[in-house]
């Protein structure tokens, strides 16, 4: 009697065991559809279907990181889209700006996408509406896809979408991915562990702005764009620029200082010029994947994954002693998730 009950569970076993090693970090039913309908959706977007790009990049938006299966395709694309980060100031024009090199590159033919991330306003979404206003003569276009997106929370940086939808682009077979951050801390500093080429957008007056950020500015930078130089000192900003771009370290390129007028689309052509053909050096230099890469984006995951767990924590203190019962507990730097009712024990 025992005999059969152990050949009956040895005889299930096997079954069990063959699906782990065809799917081996996938034996969540969920999780296994859920690969299935990706990898479908990569082969309708390849053949340039937009309905099915949108879903795959709402799926990377929306699938906690913990419940998205590995796809081979996305971890490793045949070739990568060239990524520009495009950051600066609120209304220095970079949306504009966008547009503009947007049409550019679709002169050339090339495929274009683009990750608008706009910092996530508890009082209104006017900038995402405002950038979509202006885009809508692009969206028609199938050589071109647009997708705007939230930061994290108060504390900014990119979210752990960010890092997938740029995936997708690349498994897509886009040319270039044009991402647009606000440079407000966080989120502007981390567009370089994601983007190729960066390019910081300023304004005439923001003289003083410049002088605050001159550090910062200058590590990340391959090109400065002085926009809206209809307005008067764009010559005296541009000299500063120059100026500030020759006390570049031997070791790194001087970044290059450029005027657009980006309503008109002036000085556009030039920019587009430089960033492809400093692009081409970069893609074929194989930094992109490189191990510091890889590190800085394993890093952004992970702040971001220890940052959920804080804000549930916090969100579970309510008294004096809840937070003495959470510094007290041994698992306090254990950095696990758990709930209130643990904690106690
Ligand atoms: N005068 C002038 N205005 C511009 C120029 N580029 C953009 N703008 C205007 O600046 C405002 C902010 O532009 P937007 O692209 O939304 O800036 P963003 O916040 O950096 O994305 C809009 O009203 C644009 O029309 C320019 O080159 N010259
Ligand atoms: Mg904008």
């Amino acid at each position: 009697m025992e005999m059969t009950q152990k050949r009956t569970q040895k005889k299930l076993r096997p079954k069990k065991l063959q699906q782990k090693i065809k799917n081996p970090k996938t034996k969540n039913p969920t999780k296994l559809r859920l690969k299935k309908e990706i990898s479908t959706l990569l082969t309708q977007a390849k053949m340039g279907r937009q309905s099915a790009l949108a879903k795959l990049l709402t799926i990377m938006e929306k699938t906690p990181l913990t419940q998205l299966p590995l796809d081979r395709e996305l971890l490793t694309p045949k070739q990568f889209s060239l990524r520009i980060g495009i950051t600066g100031p609120p209304g220095a024009g970079k949306s504009t700006l966008v547009g503009q090199m947007i049409k550019q590159l679709r002169k050339q033919n090339l495929r274009v996408g683009v990750i608008a991330i706009d910092p996530s306003s508890p009082f209104t979404h006017g900038a995402i509406l405002g950038d979509r206003i202006r885009y809508s003569e692009l969206v028609l276009d199938p050589g071109v896809f647009i997708r705007s997106l939230g930061t994290r929370g108060s504390l900014g940086g990119l979210s752990s979408s960010a890092y997938l939808m740029l995936r997708v682009f690349d498994a897509v077979g886009f040319d270039v991915v044009l991402v647009e951050t606000v440079g407000v801390g966080q989120t502007e500093l981390e567009i370089m562990n994601v983007a190729d080429e960066i390019v910081v957008v300023l304004v005439p007056e923001a003289g003083d702005s410049v002088q605050a950020m001159k550090a910062g500015l200058m590590e990340i930078a391959h090109v400065f764009v002085v926009n809206k130089s209809d307005r008067p000192g764009a010559g005296h900003m541009k000299r500063e620029l120059e100026f500030i771009a020759e006390t570049t370290p031997d070791h790194k390129k001087k970044p290059l200082v450029i005027e657009t007028i980006a309503t008109q689309g002036e000085g556009v052509n030039p920019l587009v010029h430089s960033l492809l053909t400093l692009g081409k050096e970069i893609l074929s230099s194989q930094e992109r994947n490189s191990y510091k890469r890889l590190q800085a984006e394993a890093y952004s995951l992970l702040r971001q994954s220890y940052e959920d767990t804080i804000r549930d924590q916090i969100a579970q203190i309510k008294t004096v002693a809840d937070l003495f019962t959470l510094i007290s507990s041994k698992k306090f730097h254990s950095g696990k998730n758990y709930s209130m009712k643990k904690i106690g024990k």
